[in-house]
């Protein structure tokens, strides 16, 4: 009840809406609305309250609250569950302890991590409210060497969001970062558990630098935020809204045609690397290479410096030049 009350509220954010209305369209008594309510504004919603008009849902807060983001979102499965947390270690690892037990599509968010995690044991920044830190939970059915076309999938959804929601000239830098003006604005780390010919479960994670205004004097040079960029603050819900969106509508186009085929084109439009001279860091191994396709797998064709074309799996890329990282 709590949440038809909200989305009502939402989708009639800025005008009253009366609670003998609300107590008519749902059955319930005027009193149970006014408990309701109550506990909306407890959880940081500002309602306001006026004799004779009703409620009135004037500022949301801040916070990214699961039943907030439920209400709003347009999708079948991603999203049919939102675990919200203030602080947590890290989303990927929690979705990894709960993933046996629920439904593909549940989504786990926090406001911090405070043990954030990127790929080979890297770590990755996660400051309070300034981010979205989240982890999808899928669980799909097909072959393991499919999973990681899930990065791919979460890359462009991420990539999408973010340009229309802020209209800034967001990129994908392959296979797992979004990047601004050469900078890293978001990674993503996808994570599997299964058998060799079966996957149990996918943990996709995304981390997106929102409203963080400084960074690590270590990263300072690599990283950058959407307020950095826009020079104003971005509402970080509108952002997962749009993204969570997507990514079910590319997820879904991939399960149903076997291909990658929208997410491609996302992929190819929007690359950071494609027709791009790039660094190939493989363990200890520096090769430089060309990029001449991003391939139907959403593999990356290279031709390296001797002629020689190969075909990239995964492994670090770097871009090369002054911008890059
Ligand atoms: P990565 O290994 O490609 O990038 C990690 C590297 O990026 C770090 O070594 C550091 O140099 C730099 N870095 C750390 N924090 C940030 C930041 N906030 N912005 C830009 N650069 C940074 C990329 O790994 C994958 C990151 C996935 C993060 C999500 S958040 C939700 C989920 N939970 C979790 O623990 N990880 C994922």
């Amino acid at each position: 009840m709590k949440e038809k009350i909200l989305k009502e509220l939402y989708d009639r954010k800025g005008e009253y809406v009366s609670g003998e209305e609300l107590s008519g369209k749902y059955g319930v008594s005027r009193t149970a609305i006014w408990k309701h309510m109550n506990n909306l504004k407890k959880e940081g919603y500002r309602i306001e309250t006026t004799h004779k008009k009703g409620y009135k849902l004037i500022e949301t807060t801040d916070r990214l609250i699961g039943q907030s983001i439920k209400v709003a979102l347009k999708t079948r499965y991603i999203g049919n569950k939102i675990i919200d947390f203030d602080t947590i270690d890290s989303t990927n690892s929690y979705a990894k302890e709960i993933a046996k037990e629920v439904l593909h599509g549940t989504v786990i968010i926090s406001e911090e991590q405070t043990g954030g995690r990127g790929r080979m044991g890297r770590s990755w920044t996660s400051p309070k409210s300034e981010g979205i830190w989240m982890s999808i939970i899928l669980k799909p059915d097909i072959p393991p060497m499919e999973g990681m076309k899930m990065t791919q999938i979460a890359a462009a959804s991420t990539c999408w969001a973010i340009r229309t929601v802020t209209g800034l000239e967001a990129y994908i830098k392959w296979p797992n970062d979004i990047v601004i003006d050469g900078k890293k604005v978001c990674g993503i780390l996808t994570e599997m558990a299964g058998e060799l010919n079966k996957i149990d479960y996918l943990i996709v994670g995304i981390g997106v630098n929102v409203n963080i205004e400084k960074f690590p004097v270590e990263f300072r040079d690599i990283a950058t935020s959407l307020v950095i960029e826009k020079g104003e603050k971005v509402d970080r819900r509108t952002i997962v809204i749009e993204l969570l969106q997507q990514f079910e509508k590319l997820y879904m186009d991939y399960i149903n045609c076997g291909t990658l085929e929208k997410s491609l084109a996302i992929i190819r439009n929007y690359s950071a690397v494609l027709g791009k001279s790039i660094r190939i860091l493989k363990g200890n191994q520096e090769l430089r290479a060309e990029v001449i396709a991003i391939n139907e797998e959403g593999l990356l064709r290279v031709r390296l410096e001797d002629g020689k074309e190969e075909l990239l799996i995964s492994g670090e890329v770097s871009i090369r030049g002054s911008e890059g990282y």
